[in-house]
């Protein structure tokens, strides 16, 4: 049985380039125009979701990521089922960030009692680590310890590190 790995957080973070960036074959997107352009301002959405496969060293893996908009929240679950963990994508540049970590964290919570995420903090400027330091904060106070990178989801390197991340950390959580 392949890996299923999500790729969640809200619109325009980045789900559907992620998965493009590193899907050995040709991604399935369900993008079509964006009606919603006061949630992000980009000409197209995911409606249905996206697919992609990745042959790693040892495992084969199965990417999904999840419609960004609420009105398909329904197949958040769906998707969610059986899922060795989700890679959590924020735009740093939007201001309600945080909350978006707060709010998909809260929409996952098989995942996150699993700490079965990781954290993809995208457009995180010139002192990434400075701009990670609220989301850290934030997930301190919910005692989560959970891996939180600076990443450019374009960037196939970017992506690999976040699945890899994933698998490693699955990994050690079977072993305790
Ligand atoms: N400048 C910049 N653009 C980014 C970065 N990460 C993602 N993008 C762009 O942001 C957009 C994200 O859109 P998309 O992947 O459709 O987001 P989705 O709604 O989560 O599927 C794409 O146009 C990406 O090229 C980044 O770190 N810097
Ligand atoms: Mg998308």
């Amino acid at each position: 049985m392949p890996a299923k790995i999500l790729f969640i957080g809200p619109m325009g973070a980045g789900k559907t380039t992620a998965i493009a960036a590193v899907s050995d074959v040709a991604p399935i997107a369900t993008d079509v125009l964006n009606t919603d352009r006061t949630q992000c301002d980009k000409p197209t959405t995911t409606v249905a979701m996206d697919y992609g496969e990745i042959q790693l060293e040892d495992d084969m893996v199965v990417l999904y990521g999840i419609p960004g908009q609420e009105r398909f929240d329904f197949m958040w679950s769906i998707l969610a089922e059986g899922a060795l963990g989700a890679v959590l994508l924020l735009n740093h540049e939007r201001p309600q960030a945080r909350q978006d970590l707060l709010d998909y964290l809260d929409a996952f919570p098989e995942l996150s009692e699993r700490g079965a995420l990781v954290v993809a903090v995208g457009r995180a400027g010139a002192t990434p680590g400075q701009a990670l330091q609220p989301y850290r904060e934030a997930l301190g106070a919910r005692q989560m310890a959970l891996p939180v990178f600076a990443a450019d989801v374009r960037r196939k390197t970017d992506v690999l590190l976040l699945i890899e991340t994933l698998i490693a950390n699955a990994e050690m959580n079977a072993w305790t």
